[in-house]
């Protein structure tokens, strides 16, 4: 079996000794080693890859994006419409954007956002707590890590409210569906958390009209992808108050440049596109058992 990794903006030693470790007998190239222009690859393991390792390959059976997002692979000229594309469901991740979600609920839910501020005036304030479980979290997005999230906060004993554009199976929570309830939704969601991905329907979606829906002093946690929000918009919600705070990790064009005003403004919060990393061993397992399911010819194709 002939595989080729690359993910030339993170490690890629780990993807590898995670293949070698799990798969020990296959072919196993880095992009930027391979020197013959007759070795053609049958699965490419991409992260965020060149657009002419597209163009070289041409024998592939199938991509996997070592990730939960696709869009910055759609967006390569060359990529083949043509080739089964796979990406990570949870393969570990969901683990990780939990805590990073509890962590807005918590930060801002028990006012340590206050805290923060009382402890620099040196005042000694109780703030007046209401029982976090009686707020809405309303998760929107149930591709595999909403599905996860929401049900572990459910399980936890929250309000959980999910929302996306078709009707998910087996959830335990409430779920609002399609375009008609998103107002309806967004006006019954203290706590926002955004997991959507960034295509051309999500665009934007969270615009100045639909951020004015939130109820007044509401917080938005946003770890999908930050073109879902009109991020002047938001801002504008932040500074004047009508939301309470916004823990955010991703941004519409990333880096988040220097001197835009996320970074300075006081009630946000800004992380660096760390909520949920990709993990190597569970990412390559995952990836083994679809490449499995492909030579067995099933046909789970995502
Ligand atoms: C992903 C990400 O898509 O880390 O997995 O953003």
């Amino acid at each position: 079996m002939k595989i080729l990794l690359s993910t030339p903006e993170t490690d890629q030693g780990t993807y590898l000794s995670a293949l070698k470790k799990y798969c020990p007998y296959a072919d196993i190239r880095i992009w930027q080693d391979v020197k013959e222009t007759d070795w053609q690859a049958e699965y490419a393991l991409v992260w965020k890859p060149k657009n002419d390792l597209f163009l070289h390959q041409k024998s592939l059976v199938a991509i996997f994006n070592l990730g939960a997002g696709i869009d910055a692979l759609e967006k390569l000229p060359d990529l083949p419409q043509k080739v089964p594309l796979f990406k990570l469901r949870d393969a570990g991740m969901g683990q990780w954007m939990l805590e990073y979600i509890l962590y807005g609920l918590i930060h801002f839910g028990r006012h340590f956002d206050r805290y923060q501020r009382h402890q620099n005036g040196g005042n000694w304030h109780p703030e007046n707590t209401r029982n976090l479980q009686e707020k809405r979290i309303g998760i929107l997005g149930l591709g595999p890590l909403g599905q996860y999230v929401g049900k572990c906060l459910y399980e936890m004993g929250y309000t959980v409210v999910g929302w996306s554009r078709s009707l998910k199976d087996d959830l335990p929570f409430e779920q609002s569906t399609g375009m008609q309830s998103l107002n309806g939704f967004l006006a019954q969601s203290h706590f926002l958390v955004n997991l959507l991905p960034a295509n051309d329907d999500t665009y934007h979606l969270l615009n100045a009209d639909r951020l004015m829906r939130l109820p007044r002093d509401s917080v938005v946690i946003s770890c999908g992808r930050g073109s879902v929000f009109d991020e002047h918009a938001l801002l504008l919600q932040l500074q004047t108050r009508h939301l309470r705070g916004a823990l955010l990790d991703v941004f519409e064009h990333e880096p988040l440049p220097k001197g835009h005003p996320f970074w300075a403004q006081q009630n946000i919060i800004v992380t660096p596109h760390i909520a949920a990393p990709t993990q190597a061993d569970d990412a390559i397992k995952q990836v083994l058992a679809d490449i499995l399911d492909i030579e067995l010819g099933g046909d789970q194709l995502y």
